[in-house]
């Protein structure tokens, strides 16, 4: 039976290899690939749910035109080429290319995938978004810091004798990693986490330590306080590699644990005790989660992280470092690419990169010359998932063409003027890298789409046909494989045929990240102090804290954390019979829920002045008072998202989305 190598292309770290079995043009099996040694143990549940995902009674099979009476009905290709051809012409004319928004969300990875900005390019522009919604400021203040984003092989961890895995629910949101956890944990090595929730991850620890959401910077600079105040720094290796460090010493110096606790609720005796092990203990990996840095001060935050680190000397060594972020295999992605981070210092001749992801909605309608007036979105969900759904759905609402390429019909999708079905990843060849482990992999085509379905690249390419568009630069349906070869052509020994065998390590990728002890910084060295985060973001050049924007106590008293959870990719899967996903609860601690005579299972409205949601509450005995928690994802389909609730506002840097920063109140629902 033919059984081929392929890779869950979705934006998850595991970036899974799998080994597909087909039978008579469909796809039977999904099984463990041994050739990744991040992901030996094989897809999770969600992976496994690509037997129904694929299949045509879960997804849209032909394009969705909506009539006057706001119905969707089926629309021929031929017609939706010509509908799209003629209102993004139409629209041209009138207000010039700009008046067309270009989106992409992170729905899927893949160089080929990444490719429509050609199109764009041959129509004379757009206008497209910069920031992101996922990570730009942890990015940012690793690159400021370390000079760079990559971090050890995933297999490394088994060698660390301390693990902090701080603002990472890795049970959930990077399953493999937990295999790492446990061998380290069987060699007698230890496991602390630090976040605001009980997660799954934390079961295994032998201590939780639970911040105020937001505080996490107070946290580690009451930590140095403490390793400088007993010595329990790595001198020479501060001497040799480090920059700013005696300034940094000074400014820690008022940041008692007694003041850390006042500010972050962790008891001072916790911060002595775990600061003592981050400076006994060694080696040390600190593995830093995306959760914490959705605040606005969460660029100042992640620095004053790495700082424990650097002071500690665990850089550069097995078993030690900073998980972040390892873009050693992304060599192809955007990711890279400063279009996507920096876009106002960087024009872009045609395209003008002008609307904040984080603020989507308001940037929308504020655009003028030209106002915008279509959209194309791809791979991306904005009004379920970017902030501020009631904004980004007006924005679009004002539109008068709106184009959404997806397998479903999403929050997105339902406010579409044409919907067209995007293909599965066992339908169209792609390459794609990861941020966590550090190989190149293959999606191949292994199965015919269904009739009605086609790739994106193929819908551009008869759309620039059909407008009369140069097609130089997009990819012609059948010419896919030849263009991804070229693209691999410039690392020598990778081809797509090697990686139809399995998974291949990035070229030049290192094991042990930054072993040479050489950081790509402006001083060379590892930089506490950072001129560049001070010209670029306007804040201190040394790491410090501020507390979060909505923190102060204001008209509503409690923060909501909407973090990511096991049976879904943001709003991917959830609908997915097989996955039997519960639904969206709120998650509240008892004295909250006694406050307001809320009991287990309570229809609640979760409120502020931006929105509503209305939930089935669920009592959390572990949960800090004053935090709530509903996971994000869920759309209309479960009462709507938790993006009702946020506010469209950037993180102090690289332009990400602060969605935590976000207060509300509760009350038992009428
Ligand atoms: N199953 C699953 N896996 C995924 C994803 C998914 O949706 N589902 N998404 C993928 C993507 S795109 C991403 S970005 C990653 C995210 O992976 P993670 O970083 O693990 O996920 P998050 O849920 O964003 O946040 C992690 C934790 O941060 C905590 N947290 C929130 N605020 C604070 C704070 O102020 N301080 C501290 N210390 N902790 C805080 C939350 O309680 C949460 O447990 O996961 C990837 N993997
Ligand atoms: N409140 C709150 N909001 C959040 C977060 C949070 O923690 N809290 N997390 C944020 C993070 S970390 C992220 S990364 C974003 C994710 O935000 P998005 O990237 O918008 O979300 P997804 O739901 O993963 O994917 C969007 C869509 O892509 C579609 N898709 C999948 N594959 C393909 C394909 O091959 N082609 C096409 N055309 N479409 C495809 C899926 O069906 C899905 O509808 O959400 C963010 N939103
Ligand atoms: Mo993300």
């Amino acid at each position: 039976m033919p059984v081929f190598t392929s890779a869950c292309p979705r934006n998850c770290y595991s970036t899974c290899s799998l080994r597909v079995t087909v039978k008579k043009g469909r796809i039977t099996a999904l099984d463990a690939h041994p050739g990744n040694r991040a992901t030996p143990e094989g897809p999770c549940l969600k992976g496994l749910s690509y037997l129904e995902r694929v299949e045509p009674g879960s997804r849209l099979l032909t394009p969705l035109v909506r009539g006057k009476d706001g119905a969707f009905s089926p629309l021929a290709w031929d017609a939706a080429l010509d509908l799209m051809a003629s209102r993004f012409l139409d629209i041209r004319e009138r207000f010039g290319p700009r008046a067309v928004m270009h989106y992409a969300g992170s729905g899927t990875k893949g160089l080929l995938n990444g490719n429509s900005m050609a199109f764009w390019r041959r129509f004379g522009g757009c206008t497209t978004t910069y920031g992101d919604l996922c990570w730009p400021a942890g990015l940012e203040a690793t690159r400021l810091t370390l000079g760079d984003n990559r971090h050890n092989a995933p297999w490394d961890l088994a060698n660390a004798a301390l693990i902090l895995m701080w603002g990472k629910n890795a049970a959930e949101t990077n399953v493999h990693q937990m295999r790492f956890v446990d061998q380290a944990l069987a060699a007698g090595g230890r496991l602390v986490v630090i976040d605001p929730r009980r997660t799954g991850t934390a079961e295994r620890a032998e201590l939780l330590v639970q911040p105020r959401p937001g505080t996490d910077a107070a946290l580690a600079l009451a930590l140095a306080h403490v390793l400088i105040r007993e010595g329990l720094v790595d001198r020479p290796f501060i001497d040799a590699h480090v920059l700013g460090f005696e300034d940094y010493a000074r400014a820690v110096e008022a940041w008692t644990p007694q003041r850390c606790e006042a500010v972050t609720g962790v008891p001072a005796r916790e911060v002595e005790a775990l600061a003592r092990d981050l400076g006994t203990v060694k080696p040390v990996t600190l593995c830093a989660g995306f959760g914490m840095q959705r605040y606005t001060n969460s660029g100042q935050t992640m620095r004053a992280l790495l700082a424990l680190l650097a002071i500690t000397g665990n850089l550069g060594r097995p078993g030690a470092g900073w998980v972040y972020a390892n873009l050693q295999s992304d060599v192809f992605s955007a990711v890279k690419d400063p279009l996507d981070f920096f876009p106002p210092e960087v024009p872009d001749g045609v395209v003008r990169v002008s609307l904040s992801t984080a603020r989507l909605g308001s940037d929308m309608a504020a655009q003028a010359d030209p106002p915008l007036r279509a959209a194309w979105v791809e791979r991306g969900n904005p009004v379920g998932q970017n902030p501020d759904t009631a904004r980004v759905r007006e924005a679009f609402r004002a539109l008068e063409f709106r184009v959404v390429v997806d397998e479903r019909l999403t929050d997105t999708a339902r406010e579409a003027d044409l919907v067209l079905p995007s293909k599965s990843l066992f339908e169209q060849t792609d390459v794609i890298g990861a941020y966590w482990h550090p190989y190149l992999q293959i999606r191949p085509k292994l199965v015919e789409p269904p009739e009605e379905v086609k790739p994106e690249s193929e819908i551009l390419w008869h759309l620039a046909r059909r407008m009369g568009l140069d097609t130089a630069g997009l990819v012609a349906p059948g010419a896919e494989e030849a263009w991804l070869e070229a693209k691999l052509g410039r690392f020598p020994g990778l081809t797509l045929d090697a990686l139809r065998e399995g998974p291949v390590l990035a070229p030049g990728c290192e094991e042990v990240a930054f072993a040479d002890l050489a950081f790509p910084t402006p001083s060379g060295r590892i930089e506490l102090r950072s001129e560049e985060a001070a010209r670029r973001w306007k804040v201190d050049p040394l790491p410090g804290y501020s507390a979060p924007l909505e923190s102060s106590p204001g008209a509503y008293p409690l923060t909501l954390l909407t973090p990511n959870h096991k049976n879904a990719i943001h709003s991917q899967f959830v609908t997915l019979s097989c996955l039997r996903d519960p639904g969206p609860r709120l998650h509240l601690g008892p004295g909250d829920a006694a406050a307001r005579g809320i009991r287990q299972g309570d229809r609640v409205r979760v409120f502020n002045g931006r929105g509503e949601l209305f939930l089935p509450a669920n009592l959390d005995l572990s949960l800090l008072p004053g935090v709530v928690v509903a996971h994000n994802g869920y759309g209309a389909e479960h009462g709507g998202s938790v993006n009702l609730l946020s506010l469209g506002r950037e993180t102090d840097m690289a332009h990400g989305a602060a969605f935590h920063d976000n207060l509300v109140d509760v009350e038992k629902a009428p």
